[in-house]
Parts: structure tokens; sequence; C-alpha cells
């Protein structure tokens, strides 16, 4: 039978990868060829993402995955969301992308609000109200003046296939991110992008995951060493859609997508517009073959990742694995926050607005690193329970187990708590479920795996190491927990 050979770029927050995934009917196996950090640069006081040299990163690894392959039958891009380039009538790139991350966009979202509602917005979009969603970035930048100048937008993976292939479009699932998106009909939501003072011409047509974009250009891969040719596949684009493809679920599964941050919820056939899913801050972003990713936006390892980096400046060596073993012998919820507080969002010294949030809210202050480890693991897996029980009621659904993928699947720490904290089995794994949910969705529009969803799940769970964490006997520490970070 048929097998295929594909090069996943999945460029997260933090961090790109390029991975040859072998696909067929019983295989599914990944080798990374290259892996890059994405380090954002701050210029005249906007925070941008480096685009040229994640580009050249991308090409360095397409030649890797090109080396080790052979021959590769296509490649397909995903990464965070939100985020996009602005190119000219003649399809050059206008400015430097900006990260979503940056103050631009602050005091936006508010006056859009007001004036269109949030009820409007919400009941098409379905999309939880994050500042930084492109809807307001774009709405920053008509003020900035440079949008007058712009012919398209284009999301970052699809920037990089346009680079890549010459093709204009935008890939669904990472455009229903913008909030611009009518998610029940998968269409831009025209009335609404009027209303916000946005060009309905910059915004390129959509296409769903599976679609071949084209091929790579000659021109595109000058003097790189990579062959051009290559079909470039669309895959579930944003980094989340493809990783929840990549989720060995079943019925009754809830997930937690655990990188930069953890996203956490249920996959539906269908959006939940209502007033009280509203009010939760869920989201109904779109997902591959017609499904809903129906969940909410938690801080994630962001706080973690923040802390290292504060500590790091400060010449601390700061080693993850040791901080994790030394937050697993101290005492849980000791001291526990709010990880969504918006100002943890933009970059900085967590440790120090972590511990001024504790001290304002009563909250023994956590001194030493270790300490901190453990008030940010403890507040995650506090967040997760509250955002499960919740997804669970507004949906109606019965949750039996609790999947892990991403980076923080590697946690054990982080996994058993979630593990307590929502009082479920928690299955961690696989580790790069964005990268397998690309190859995956590439390997299928190949024919070389055919099925659904439920079946390209069962080939991840069939050849991927899982690991199980059963829940410590309930106990109402969490529950307690959780009063003391809610309220007010
Ligand atoms: C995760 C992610 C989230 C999105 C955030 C910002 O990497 O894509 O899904 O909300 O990054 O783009």
């Amino acid at each position: 039978t048929a097998l295929a050979t594909v090069a996943a770029v999945d460029l997260g927050a933090s961090s790109g990868r390029v991975v040859v995934g072998a696909v067929g009917a019983d295989q599914l196996q990944l080798s990374e060829v290259h892996r890059f950090a994405n380090e954002p640069v701050r210029v005249a006081g906007t925070l941008h993402w480096d685009v040229l040299s994640l580009h050249r990163s991308m090409l360095h690894g397409l030649r890797q995955a090109q080396q080790t392959a052979g021959r590769l039958d296509s490649a397909g891009i995903d990464s965070w969301a939100v985020d996009y380039g602005l190119l000219d009538a003649s399809g050059r790139l206008l400015g430097n992308p900006v990260h979503y991350r940056d103050s631009r966009t602050s005091g936006v979202m508010a006056d859009v609000l007001s004036d269109v509602g949030a009820e409007r917005v919400y009941s098409s979009t379905g999309i939880q109200f994050l500042p930084f969603n492109t809807a307001y970035q774009l709405v920053a930048e008509r003020r900035g003046g440079l949008l007058e100048q712009a012919d398209q937008v284009l999301l970052v993976p699809d920037l990089f296939g346009y680079w890549l292939t010459g093709a204009t479009v935008a890939e669904v699932t990472n455009a229903s991110t913008s909030q611009l998106l009518d998610v029940t009909r998968r269409a831009w939501d025209d009335e609404l992008v009027a209303r916000l003072g946005i060009r309905r011409s910059l915004l390129p047509d959509l296409v769903e995951p599976g679609t071949l974009l084209g091929e790579v250009t000659s021109d595109a891969v000058a003097g790189t060493g990579v062959e051009p040719g290559m079909p470039v596949v669309a895959v579930g684009s944003h980094d989340t859609a493809s990783a929840v493809v990549g989720v060995p679920m079943g019925a009754g599964a809830a997930y937690v997508s655990c990188g930069t941050w953890s996203l956490v919820g249920l996959e539906l056939d269908g959006p939940v517009l209502t007033g009280a899913s509203r009010e939760a801050g869920f989201t109904n972003e779109l997902g591959v073959d017609g499904t809903v990713r129906y969940l909410r936006n938690v801080m994630g390892l962001w706080l973690l990742q923040e802390s290292l980096r504060t500590w790091r400046l400060d010449g601390h060596v700061a080693d993850l694995g040791a901080l994790l073993d030394e937050a697993a012998r101290l005492p849980r919820l000791r001291s526990v926050v709010d990880p969504d507080d918006p100002r943890f969002l933009p970059p900085g010294d967590m440790p120090a607005r972590i511990r001024a949030l504790c001290q304002e809210r009563g909250e023994p202050v956590p001194r030493t690193p270790a300490e901190l480890v453990r008030c940010i693991v403890d507040s995650l897996a506090l967040a997760y329970r509250r955002t499960v029980h919740e997804a669970a009621a507004l949906t109606g659904t019965e949750v039996r187990v609790l999947h892990v993928v991403g980076g923080g699947s590697q946690n054990a720490l982080l996994c058993q708590a979630a593990a307590d904290a929502v009082g479920l089995p928690v299955v961690a794994g696989p580790v790069e479920a964005s990268v397998i949910g690309n190859a995956l969705v590439q390997a299928r529009a190949l024919g070389a795996v055919g099925g659904d969803l439920a079946a390209l799940r069962a080939l991840v769970a069939r050849t991927q190491p899982l690991q199980r964490y059963e829940p410590a006997p309930p106990t109402v520490v969490w529950a307690d927990a959780e009063r003391r970070v809610r309220s007010s």
C-alpha cells in the first residue's frame, strides 16, 4: 500500500520545527530534521516576529527534509494564530509582522465592542474576546495608516505558503481565529468586516485543510538547495487545529493542547453561540473536517517560560527539570492565582507579577523559584479544572477522560496535578501533536491514508507512546482553591 513522505513545518510561539513524517495505513513515523528558536524582536517600541529568520529556518529544514527522505511528496505549514503580514499590490511584504503580545491593540477591543456590540460579534463568529484577535489588530493597523497601502492580509502560515508557492489564500481553521468569520457558514462575515472599516478585498479566498496550494516555485528556493516542484498542501494551519487532529481521543474526551498556551476544551460538530458561552469566554474555532474547537485559552506554559527567562537574565542557572523536581516536594495549592490575569499577557518579569497578584489576593507570596513553579503548576491545573467543567456544562457533554498533548504532556507534575484537579484520568501524549495532525492531513490529501478523524486518531493511538495518570481520590482541596481564586 501507499506510503506518503511529507514535511510538516510547525511554528510555535517559542520554537519551530521541520519534521519528516512517513505515513501509511499502519505507519506513522516522525523524524525531526530541524528545530529552531522563535525569538521576537522589539524595535522602536514595537514587538515583532522575526519572519525572515523563520522563513530561512523553514527553508533550511525543508532542504534537510528532502536530503533525509530522498524525495518528499508534499509539505504543509502550521503556526500560532491571529498574526499576519500585509502585502502591497505587487505582492511585497509591507512592514514587519507584529507580535500579538505587542501593546498596540490596548483599548481597541473595548472601542470596537462599544460600537458593534459583543453579542453581534459572538453570535456570528463564536470567537472568544481576546484583545489580540486579528480583528482588533487590523483596526489598530488602520489607525496606524499602513492598512491603506495594503492589498492583501495573509495570516502567518499563509504568508509562508505564499512565499513558497505564490498562492494567496486564507486557510479556514486559522482564519476563524481572526474573529471575522461567520462560524456557521465557514465564510467571511462581510457585514462585520465592513463595520470595522476593513476593506473586504484585503481578505483572501478561504480554503479548507487538505487543499493543494500549489508547488514550490524555483524562484522561491533559488540558492537554498531546496528542490522546486514539491506540492504544498494546506493543513489545519492553526497549530491548535493540527494538534487537535493529533489527539488520540474518542467520545467523552476533553483535551488540553499544552504549549506556550494551554487550549482547554472539546471537539464539537457545530458551534455553541449562546450568551452563557460568550460570558464564560469560550471560543468556537473552526477545525478540520467541519468540526469546531470549543475551548478557552488558558495562559499556559508561558508563565513558566517567562519566569525562566527572567531568572536567566538575572544570571541564575534555571533548569526546568530540577525546578519541577523541587516543586514536586513542596505542599500543593499553597498559593494559587488566576493564570489568565491580563497583566501576564505581555513579556516581562513574570515572577514579580505573580508575587504581586498573590500579595493582592492574600495568598502566601511564593519566594523561591521552586515555590513559584509550584504556584504556576497548581494554578494551571485549577484553571483546567474550571474550564473542563464549564465546557461540559455549557455543551451538555459527559467528560470521562482528559487528553494532554504538546510539550506540556512531558511535564509529569502538571499532568498529575491536572488529573487530580479535574478528577479524571489524564492520557498524556503525543508531544508533537501539531506535527502529527499536520502530517496526517497531508497524507490523507495524498491518498496514503483514508478515513475520518476517528480513523486518523486510531492510527495515532496505535503508533505513539502515551502515558496515563490516574486521579488521586477526590478531595475538597481543589474546590476550595477554586473558590479562593474566583472570589472577588
Ligand atoms: C497556540 C495558539 C493559540 C492562539 C495563540 C495565539 O500556539 O495558536 O491557539 O490563541 O497561539 O496565536
